[in-house]
């Protein structure tokens, strides 16, 4: 997979150097290109915002330097509106939530381009824009506010980096985890048996492999009815 990033911070994606997806980037099963959005600009300055139309407060970012900078990382791409062309993703508090359901889906992509906003946000015709050319997706983490995109794309990036054959060595444990079945993953232990008092559940120490699936589900159950009823919602076979 080929990923590109545009940001004002471009240091602040170094760190995917490291980890699994460093690895990932060593062995060429995902290449990164990070590409700073004032490069795009003209000015003395290297202006990238404004204040906005229509008055209120903080900046807007000009759509000028978004235009050079995804034309350049788009020049030679399949027709982007094709099922295979790139996918435009722009992390925004104003986007749909981002899911494990999407990270899947962007795992199967050639190509994601993530455009990093600052400010108060980017002049709505870029989105309009890139929309006549080829698939845009607005992603939100969560109902929270960020100071800008960074973060959120270094956590869609991991998110959806780790699903991609090869990346994560054993694909048994990318299947035992939240959010896959729809369910909060049961609690893990490991030796040894008693810590300060504390007992591992017996059921774990069995040998009885039907009985620990059996006490996983539960646990499952458990504790999504306990901390996300709203994901059981969505599950009635177990609620
Ligand atoms: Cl994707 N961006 C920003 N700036 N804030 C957020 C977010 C994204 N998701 C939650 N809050």
């Amino acid at each position: 997979m080929r990923i590109d990033i545009v940001t004002i911070f471009p240091e602040f994606f170094d760190v995917l150097d490291i980890s699994l997806l460093g690895k990932a980037r060593q062995s060429g099963i995902i290449e990164l290109g990070v590409h700073n959005l004032r490069d795009y600009t003209h000015d003395r300055h290297r202006t990238v915002d404004d204040t906005p139309y229509g008055g209120g407060a903080g900046m807007v970012m000009k759509p000028e330097p978004w235009g050079e900078a995804f034309d350049a990382i788009l020049e030679g791409e399949v027709d982007a509106k094709t099922a295979d062309g790139p996918v435009l993703i722009f992390p925004s508090p104003a986007g749909e939530q981002f899911t494990q359901a999407i990270a899947r889906e962007l795992a199967e992509e050639e190509h994601l381009v993530f455009g990093c906003g600052r400010y108060e946000g980017i002049d709505q015709r870029v989105f309009d824009h890139y929309a006549t050319k080829g698939r845009v997706r607005l992603l939100s983490l969560g109902d929270y506010v960020l100071n800008g995109g960074e973060v959120a794309v270094m956590a869609m990036i991991e998110a959806v980096g780790r699903l991609i054959p090869g990346v994560v060595g054993n694909p048994q444990s990318l299947v035992e985890e939240s959010h896959e079945d729809g369910l909060l993953e049961y609690p893990s232990y490991t030796k040894p048996a008693s810590w300060r008092e504390l007992e591992v559940p017996p059921v774990l120490l069995s040998g009885n492999h039907g009985a620990i699936a059996t006490w996983r589900h539960e646990q499952q159950v458990e504790r999504t009815r306990r901390v996300r009823p709203d994901l059981l919602a969505q599950h009635p076979d177990e609620a």
